[in-house]
């Protein structure tokens, strides 16, 4: 196999102080190479490069002379320093300061790329390209690059600079040309600007897609429904896409907005009929004591998201219903419990929470505290009702949360399920073709790690599965099973990783699972499970106590197991169900016929299991779609504009492979087309018919007929590949060449493009 000539591995030259320099793009000095302009390594005297400072950040400057393994470094700051030269790495000549796409780095390494974003960053040029991925930096502060103007250039093609408009465009013209489903696959940590950027590719979607005013307004509208119900305050985010956060907080930290919108902006006559006292006043709200968040007024949001719900059609009474859920929500938060008799026999106490609960769910308060302190057991076909004790205190507390956590997530799927319904009409309806934009919790890494975290990273790597398979393996599988010369580029592959998780039996959710059915079962026991059985797993560290450690792609992770155990059970008593099946609201009903709350039985599955397989559904449909990525990126831990931590970057750019895409699209063909599609495309324009008429032959002969340099592209078996911006390069021409000899295809070739 020939070793591709444009690969970044080869030595390219580059241009410097008029001297030609050679050597590796990627890399230091191999150990015990020496200065050897015949060999061709890079370390020349007053050559550019990046070199270690004591402080650990990078530094740039110039070669002023080398001794041995040494050499002296004159730092773009005036400092000199000395440096082993197998730690210094070529820096790219100023030319290539802030390019749009890292692929045109002349040199690529870690500190050049960090550099280039950097130095964009500075100017506000928050977006730029790793090949085909978008990499964009929350600037934390508003900068004018959206709306509608730059909105029509992306449309019209006058803009073509790196943007998430460009993302979204290019995810539609696909879905036309191809009649083929779209994704954008929006990923990065906490608070790095997903959810801001799915917005503005929705807005752009939604003005491009609708034609139609009315119903762009009316998609827009939903984000402000979905954060309301969606969105609480983190301490990494103010407003951050969370779930399951109704009952319990860290402090500082807020529940969903919405309850807070409520209480701050319901009118007093729906007050009134929901009973609705101040935020304070709700146990699940004021555990944290925080309230409110700096800059933003919860009455004024609570007018704006009625206003949301009635342009998305959702009639006043629906509206009404979910208000009183989630009042309901609150008032069983307050519920507490007390002693009634010489057994120790424990009840909810019979006051306005448990009233004002009772009446909001339509149920009587008998039998919503008969479900909050008995538990039902199985004794044969039959169950017998058993009044919690005082020990079981803390069970009745569960009892309380899990069905306050049950109502809400049904409210969101109810929800979701009304937002779709009204936008079931207009153009993708018509033709069939979606674009889906998922915009999912980043990878967390705490200080404490629980089992959300473990669920979310788990998620992550799923992801991150999905992308390394688009972006290096089908890719790189593509080429060699076509025929085409290729030299295979590494990277992380995160399979064994996710074995770690899913294997059974002896992986993290099954044995998970194993335990939580064990009665006697403890975090401590479950954490000893996993450190007998795994430790032989390369991706698994045993760690002290109670603790284990998981090393993910983006880095190790290690989770304490306390509540593990009860987090993955959340029991969801059968008598609830009753309860609340026959209680007269009808909300619920309407959001899931099939779930829980409309069947006998309740469901069995874990929240482990149920998670995992709701992610593989994800993952199915996904891969029906074609992927288009953007990894958000965040400059620091503030939250603050203009600051740009080099570690923190340097970290998220290296555990979404960001070196690894860019050195695969520069050495690979992203154009690919079938040679019918080519030769049927461009055939045409061949002007000796002397050619043989098969596809492959009419292909090679329109690409020598254009002149297309042997090294810009490649044919294989069934396909063309051509390298990245060759299709507009040659069409550019082919179009000039038209418009004289061939008018009437003119058209049809813009449209091409
Ligand atoms: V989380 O995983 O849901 O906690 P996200 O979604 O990644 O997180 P989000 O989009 O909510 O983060 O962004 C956090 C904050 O950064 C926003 O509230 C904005 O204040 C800020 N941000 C993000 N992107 C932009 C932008 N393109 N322009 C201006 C931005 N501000
Ligand atoms: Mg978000």
């Amino acid at each position: 196999m020939r070793k591709d000539q444009n690969c970044v591995d080869s030595n390219p030259y580059v241009e410097e102080n008029n001297e030609k320099v050679k050597g590796p793009v990627t890399g230091s000095v191999p150990k015990g190479k020496e200065w050897d302009d015949n060999i061709g390594y890079f370390i020349k005297k007053r050559l550019r490069v990046w070199c270690r400072l004591p402080n650990g950040q990078w530094g740039i400057g110039k070669i002023q002379s080398t001794s041995g393994d040494e050499a002296t470094v004159s730092l773009s700051s005036g400092t000199v320093i000395k440096v082993s030269t197998e730690e210094l790495i070529p820096a790219n000549p100023d030319v290539l300061e802030g390019v749009d796409d890292l692929i045109q780095l002349s040199y690529l390494n870690e500190p050049s790329v960090l550099h280039n974003v950097k130095h964009r960053y500075a100017q506000d040029l928050i977006y730029s390209k790793a090949g085909p991925v978008l990499i964009a930096v929350n600037p934390f502060k508003d900068i004018p690059i959206y709306g509608n103007e730059t909105l029509t250039s992306y449309k019209q093609k006058a803009k073509d600079s790196p943007h998430v408009y460009a993302i979204a465009d290019a995810a539609y013209n696909e879905m036309m040309r191809d009649e083929k489903n779209q994704s954008i696959i929006i990923s990065g940590e906490s608070g790095a600007g997903k959810t801001e950027t799915a917005k503005y590719a929705m807005q752009y979607l939604a003005a491009l897609g609708c034609g139609n005013d009315g119903m762009e307004y009316e998609i827009l509208q939903t984000n402000c429904i979905l954060e309301a119900f969606g969105n609480a305050k983190t301490s990494r985010n103010d407003n951050s896409s969370r779930f399951s956060r109704v009952v319990q907080l860290a402090n500082g930290e807020r529940s969903y907005h919405i309850f807070y919108q409520l209480c701050a902006g319901a009118p007093s006559t729906l007050r009134d009929r929901l009973n609705l006292k101040m935020a304070s006043e709700y146990k699940y709200l004021n555990q944290s004591e925080c309230l409110v968040i700096d800059g933003v007024n919860d009455g004024m949001k609570f007018h704006k998201l009625v206003e949301a719900l009635d342009i998305v059609q959702i009639h006043k009474e629906d509206q009404e219903q979910a208000f009183a859920m989630l009042a309901a929500v609150l008032w069983l938060g307050n519920i507490s419990f007390q002693v009634i008799d010489n057994e120790n026999h424990v009840e909810a106490l019979a006051d306005e929470a448990v009233n004002s609960a009772a009446r909001l769910l339509n149920c009587s308060a008998q039998d919503l505290m008969l479900a909050l302190s008995s538990h039902k057991i199985q004794a044969g076909k039959d169950s017998i009702a058993k009044k919690l004790t005082m020990q079981q205190a803390c069970l009745a507390i569960d009892r309380r949360d899990a069905l306050s956590k049950f109502i809400y997530a049904d409210l969101f799927e109810w929800l979701v399920v009304q937002i779709n319904k009204s936008f079931e009409v207009g153009e993708l309806m018509i033709t069939g073709r979606s674009i889906s934009i998922l915009d999912i919790y980043g990878f967390e890494s705490f200080k404490n790690n629980s089992f959300e975290q473990f669920c979310i990273n788990y998620a992550n790597e799923r992801l991150q599965q999905h992308f390394n398979r688009h972006l290096f393996k089908l890719e790189q599988q593509e080429y060699e099973e076509d025929g085409i010369d290729w030299t295979k580029v590494d990277f992380e592959d995160n399979q064994e990783c996710l074995n770690l998780f899913e294997k059974k039996p002896l992986g993290l959710l099954s044995l998970l699972d194993e335990e939580s059915n064990f009665p006697n079962a403890t975090d401590l026991t479950f954490a000893n499970k996993l450190k007998q059985y795994l430790n032989g797993n390369p991706c698994f560290k045993g760690e002290r106590g109670r603790a284990f450690g998981v090393c993910h792609y983006a880095g190790e992770v290690v989770y304490d197991t306390n509540g593990f155990l009860e987090k993955n059970r959340d029991p969801m008593h059968s008598d609830f169900i009753q309860l609340l099946s026959s209680c007269g609201c009808q909300l619920p009903k309407l959001a899931s016929p099939s779930s829980q709350f409309g069947g006998s039985e309740p469901s069995m599955q874990s929240v482990g299991t149920k998670f995992k397989s709701q992610l593989f559904k994800l993952m199915h449909q996904l891969e029906k779609t074609t992927p288009h990525f953007i990894r958000c990126i965040k400059p620091n831990g503030k939250q603050l504009p203009g600051q740009y931590e080099d570690d923190l970057v340097s970290k998220q750019l290296r555990c979404c492979g960001v070196l690894e895409v860019v050195r695969i699209s520069r050495s690979g063909y992203p154009t690919r087309m079938t040679h019918q599609e080519f030769a049927g495309r461009y055939g045409f324009l061949l002007l000796d018919t002397n050619v043989s008429q098969d596809p492959l032959s009419l292909s090679v002969a329109v690409l020598k007929n254009f002149n297309v340099l042997p090294e810009m592209y490649q044919v294989g078996y069934t396909k063309v590949y051509l390298r990245m911006g060759q299709i507009k390069l040659y069409m550019a021409a082919v179009i000039i060449l038209v418009s004289f000899d061939f008018c009437e295809h003119l058209l049809v070739l813009v449209a091409l493009i």
